[in-house]
């Protein structure tokens, strides 16, 4: 997989607007100021290919990049941002939930991204649990890692299996869009997902 190739598709508003799949879609969900953008940036080595923002809220659109031909990678907007009006949290929620609830999709993975530094909120477990029952394959990414101490982070890592759904059969990756921590193994994953079988190992998916 050649992660230089890469591009920015699409940005939808409407549910109606998104055309049907082109290629297999690796989407990555999380609360509103999670990472999401920053993780997709870290991952194509982009600076600014996905928006990125102090202020959080702002991916208001289901957004779609080209990774070299093979997978398209959908930045869906966050949830549970509490300042957002409430139409546009509607619009959101019917956004998320309407793609990720759409079976012609080739959805392949979803990427779920939770903040390390706190345990997951509600949101991120109703989130949890809607992939499960959905049926969706999900992977779990805790962000900003970068921001815990050694004992703050072994915490986490020892908790965070107890409290989400399901916890204890789901993979949970380490994450640091500031470090580039877990980058290789994310790219694992996406290799492992785009060419079942052929996928090498992390080090040599440049
Ligand atoms: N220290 C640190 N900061 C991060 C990391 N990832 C994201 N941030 C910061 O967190 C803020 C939100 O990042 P975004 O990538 O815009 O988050 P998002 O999930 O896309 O947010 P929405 O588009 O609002 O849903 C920005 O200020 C980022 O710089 C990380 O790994 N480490
Ligand atoms: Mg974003």
């Amino acid at each position: 997989m050649n992660y230089h190739n890469v591009s920015f598709l699409a940005s939808y508003g409407l549910l109606k607007q998104i055309p049907p799949s082109r290629r297999l879609e690796i989407a990555f969900a999380g609360r509103s100021n999670v990472g999401k953008s920053s993780l997709i940036n870290k991952l194509l080595g982009r600076k600014a290919l996905a928006r990125v923002s102090a202020v959080p809220g702002k991916t208001a659109t289901i957004n779609f990049y080209d990774l070299d031909g093979a997978v398209h990678l959908v930045d869906l907007p966050g949830y549970g941002y509490a300042k957002v009006a409430k139409s546009e949290k509607v619009r959101w929620a019917g956004l998320i939930e309407g793609y990720l609830n759409d079976n012609e999709r080739d959805l392949g993975l979803v990427f779920l991204l939770v903040d390390m530094r706190h345990p997951p909120t509600r949101l991120d477990c109703d989130m949890a649990n809607y992939l499960i029952e959905t049926e969706r394959p999900f992977v779990v990414v805790l962000t900003k890692a970068d921001k815990l101490n050694k004992t703050e982070r072994e915490k986490r890592l020892a908790a965070i299996a107890d409290e989400l759904p399901c916890g204890e059969q789901l993979t949970i990756v380490p994450f640091s869009a500031q470090t580039g921590e877990g980058v290789d193994v994310l790219r694992g994953i996406i290799e492992e997902i785009s060419a079942p079988g052929e996928s090498a190992a992390p080090d040599s998916a440049e």
